[in-house]
């Protein structure tokens, strides 16, 4: 190919081909050397195809990852507890488009400069695409559950990264050689037109792959079109009455699935389809067991309301949320596998490879530990955990809730880390008894004279016994309790304070049935949960 000799001619100094004097570099070159803007849009362009291309094919085999994604998911991993929880307190919400977004701007200015080294050597260029490509290929790799089909998108993006730059650069680019660049050093306009044809095309190629990559994803579509034909024997549930006070401004006691909190280390939610779905429960046990979606539904189903709760959850934070759920009691499934003595704990590992462990003894005393498959009565929505999660009342999200889960090893405390507990957070976590305002808001105006205060307040497998409510540092003073179905939930609670013109500080503390009060003493979250009473400042005004 004529631009490979030209442009990874090696250069030498002093060489006798004309030197375009609009460009500084003082060491001669080839003939055909394109311009350095030139060079670095090309490796952009070419940049971006390959990844164009490396994830239209991993939509087209309905791969959950694109190795852009593989990429960040791993940096995910790598990344310490510590500096994750920084992270996602700076940014919140925008952790995982902002971290996909990023590498994306990684490889773009990585393209840009393969781009300005493949001006003089192309085959150097070419190299660090292949390195780059390898470096997407060991993300690839670290991911779980990958086949060999989800190497392809890496070889195509290769192909693609090592095909469009000698292609940009090819015969009729912008070239600062002896063709392209008259005294005053200007490029020849129609090969910059024709160079500028070039990009246009590959990098509005590239935008069409990636667009229609996206909305041809298929796997996904047809898992949600599998979810969406379900018909699961199961009841939506009904709030029972007295259990929601219906304040305005007070959380709803059931909180719906569009509303509920989500939390987990997924760029890409797994798409899983009901048909090829199965559970391994294996370890210490006397008799593997295997289930598939369908043996899950004719066992005995369990419905309950059950409260889960992020471990990170700040002190008057919503990362909390009360649901209706249905599924099959985990004890069940334990009893058939038949623990051996010696087990401890239950290791539980998701499609996309998070795990967690919990204490065996919660998971077959009498509460409703549940593999759950519907949600409010509906099939878990992809987010939460589709087709089928853990649901286990008294323990954070962190060490009992996996979503997307498939397997089950039953094994020891002193042989395995789970995924946050490897990363500082205590292995064992039982919810700590608290209590949040949620009327006034914080920093809101009210009337003057009675105010009502409203809130909720959970120690989910102990339940509420009281709450009390503090006005401006005085006397604790007791507020009433809504009604609640089991001491697995949520409890809303309502007062009122006599409150006079000016500013007020309202705080909340919650005894729980095991006769402990909520210490005031501020904790953070690390490493098993927030503790400190949930503060408010409000204004009161004289009506108006
Ligand atoms: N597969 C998987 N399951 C997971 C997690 C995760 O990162 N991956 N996060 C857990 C945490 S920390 C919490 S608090 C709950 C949150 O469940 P939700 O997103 O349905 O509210 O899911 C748990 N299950
Ligand atoms: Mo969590």
């Amino acid at each position: 190919m004529e631009v490979v000799t030209s442009a990874s001619r090696p250069s030498r100094p002093g060489s006798d081909g004309p030197v375009n004097p609009a460009d500084a570099d003082p060491v001669g070159r080839g003939p055909a050397a394109p311009g350095r803007a030139a060079a670095a849009l090309a490796g952009l362009v070419t940049a971006a195809a390959g990844m164009a291309t490396a994830a239209a094919t991993a939509s087209v085999l309905g791969l959950r990852l694109s190795p852009v994604g593989a990429v960040a998911e791993g940096v995910v991993e790598a990344t310490p507890g510590g500096v994750a929880r920084v992270a996602i307190d700076l940014v919140g919400q925008w952790d995982k488009p902002l971290l996909v977004a990023g590498v994306l701007v990684v490889v773009l200015g990585l393209g840009a400069i393969a781009g300005l080294v493949a001006r003089r050597r192309l085959l150097v260029g070419q190299l660090l695409w292949v390195a780059l490509a390898g470096l997407g290929l060991l993300a690839v790799l670290t991911r779980p559950g990958v086949a060999a089909t989800g190497l392809l998108p890496i070889l195509v993006g290769a192909a693609t990264w090592l095909l469009m730059l000698p292609f940009l650069l090819g015969p009729g680019s912008v070239t600062a050689g002896p063709s392209g660049s008259d005294p005053d050093g200007q490029r020849d306009p129609g090969e910059r037109r024709a160079f500028l044809r070039r990009v246009l095309l590959v990098g509005a190629g590239a935008g069409v792959l990636a667009l229609g990559g996206r909305v041809a994803s298929g796997g996904r579509r047809a898992v949600q079109a599998t979810r969406a034909r379900l018909d699961l024997p199961v009841t939506g549930g009904t709030v029972p009455a007295g259990a929601d006070l219906e304040v305005s401004g007070l959380v709803p006691w059931r909180v719906s699935n569009e509303e509920f909190y989500r939390i987990d280390t997924a760029l890409v939610v797994p798409a899983l389809e009901v048909d090829s779905w199965r559970l391994r429960i294996h370890g210490l046990v006397e008799q593997e067991v295997t289930l598939s979606f369908e043996d899950l539904l004719n066992r005995q189903l369990t419905e309950a309301w059950v409260t889960l709760c992020c471990v990170s959850n700040p002190v008057g934070g919503d990362l909390i949320g009360n649901a209706w759920w249905s599924g099959v009691r985990v004890a069940e499934l334990l009893a058939q596998a038949r623990p051996l003595p010696g087990a401890d704990v239950v290791l539980q590992t998701s499609a996309d490879g998070w795990t967690c462990s919990t204490p065996l003894e919660v998971l077959t005393d009498d509460r409703d530990a549940l593999l759950a498959v519907a949600m409010n009565g509906a099939p878990l929505p992809l987010q939460h955990g589709f087709p089928v999660r853990m649901v286990v009342p008294g323990l954070y999200g962190y060490v009992s809730a996996t979503k997307w889960l498939v397997d089950l090893e039953v094994t020891r405390f002193d042989r395995v880390e789970a995924y946050w507990t490897r990363r500082g957070w205590a292995p064992r976590a039982p919810v700590k008894t608290q209590s949040r305002v949620d009327v006034p808001r914080g920093g809101q105006d009210v009337a003057a004279g009675s105010v009502t205060v409203a809130g909720v307040a959970w120690a989910q497998h102990t339940g509420i016994a009281s709450v009390e409510v503090r006005l401006d540092g005085g006397p604790w003073e007791p507020v009433d309790l809504a009604r609640v179905p089991s001491v697995d939930t949520w409890v809303q609670w309502r007062g009122t304070v006599q409150a006079a013109a000016g500013r007020h500080t309202l705080a909340v503390r919650a005894t729980d049935r095991s006769g402990a009060t909520q210490t005031g003493v501020r904790r953070d979250v690390v490493p098993d949960g927030a503790t400190g009473w949930h503060t408010i400042e409000f204004t009161a005004t004289e009506g108006t």
